[in-house]
C-alpha cells in the first residue's frame, strides 16, 4: 500500500496511486503563484509570502473518473536570477498554469513569454491553463477579462480568474487541469497503468511520460536528483 505521507488527499481511502500527473506553475514574480499552490494543495494562504529560491513542489492526491491521481505541483521562482535549470523543470510536464495579476497590466503582457517559453521546452500536448489571480482585487484591476479571454482563445489556452486569497476557482482551475490531462490520455489511449509501455523518446531526446505511476516518478526522480541543490520538497 502506498501511503501519502504529506500532501492533500480528498479523502482517497484506497491509497494506490494510479497516476502522478506533474504540473508547472510559472508567470512573473509576486502574482501569487505559490500562494495558489498552497492554497490548492493545503488550503492555506499568506499574506507575509517570500519570493521562491529555486524550485518546490506540493501534491495533492484526488481521484478523477475513480482513478486515483497525485498532482504533483512544481513551482519555481519568478524572478530569472532564482529560477533553476528550465529544461528540468519543464520535463515530463503534462500540465501548466501561466499565472498573471490582474491588477499588474505588466504581469499580463508577459504572459506571451512564459507561454513561449513552455513551448520551447515542454511537450506540445501539454496542457495549459492561464489564471489571472488575486480577483479580489476587483477595485484595482488593470487587465480587463476580456483582454485575457481574448489571449486565452488566440492560444488555446484554458482561462480563469482566481483568488488564492478568497479560494475563489483555485480548486476548479487545477482540477480543469488534471481533468484534461486525464482525458488526453484516455484519447490517447495511454492510460492502461498495468500496461508494459514504457516512456517514448521524442525526436528532440526528451522523454514522454505515459501517465503511470511508475513511468512519471522515474522521469521526476531525474529532476529531483537534477535540481537537489536547490529544491525542497513536501510529499
Ligand atoms: N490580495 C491577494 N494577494 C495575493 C493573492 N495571491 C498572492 N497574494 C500576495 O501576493 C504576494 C506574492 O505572492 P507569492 O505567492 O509569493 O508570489 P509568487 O508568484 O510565488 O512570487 P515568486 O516566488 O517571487 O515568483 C504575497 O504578498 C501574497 O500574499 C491573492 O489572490 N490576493
Ligand atoms: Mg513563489
Amino acid at each position: 500500500m502506498n501511503r501519502e505521507m504529506n500532501g492533500y488527499e480528498d479523502g482517497v481511502k484506497e491509497m494506490r496511486i494510479d497516476y502522478v500527473y506533474k504540473v508547472v506553475v510559472i508567470g512573473d514574480s509576486a502574482v501569487g503563484k505559490s500562494q495558489l499552490l498552497a492554497r490548492f494543495s493545503k488550503n492555506e494562504f499568506s499574506f507575509d509570502s517570500k519570493s521562491t529560491i529555486g524550485v518546490e513542489f506540493q501534491t495533492r492526491t484526488t481521484t478523477i473518473k475513480s482513478k486515483v491521481i497525485k498532482a504533483q505541483i512544481w513551482d519555481t521562482a519568478g524572478q530569472e536570477r532564482y529560477r533553476a535549470v528550465t529544461s528540468a523543470y519543464y520535463r515530463g510536464a503534462l500540465g501548466a498554469v501561466v499565472v498573471y495579476d490582474i491588477t499588474k497590466r505588466q504581469t499580463f503582457d508577459h504572459v506571451v513569454r512564459w507561454v513561449d517559453e513552455l513551448r520551447a521546452h515542454a511537450d506540445s500536448s501539454i496542457v495549459i491553463m492561464l489564471i489571472g489571480n488575486k480577483a479580489d482585487l476587483e477595485d484595482k484591476r488593470a487587465v480587463p477579462t476580456e483582454d485575457a479571454v481574448e489571449f486565452a482563445q488566440d492560444q488555446g489556452l484554458f482561462f480563469s480568474e482566481a483568488s488564492a486569497l478568497s479560494g475563489d476557482n483555485v480548486e476548479s482551475a487545477f482540477f480543469r487541469v488534471l481533468e484534461e490531462i486525464y482525458s488526453n490520455m484516455a484519447s490517447k489511449k495511454a492510460l492502461d497503468c498495468d500496461s508494459p509501455r514504457g516512456n517514448q523518446m521524442n525526436g528532440n531526446g526528451s522523454v514522454t511520460l505515459q501517465g503511470s505511476k511508475i513511468d512519471v516518478i522515474a522521469g521526476s526522480d531525474l529532476e529531483i536528483s537534477e535540481m537537489k541543490k536547490l529544491s525542497s520538497c513536501s510529499c
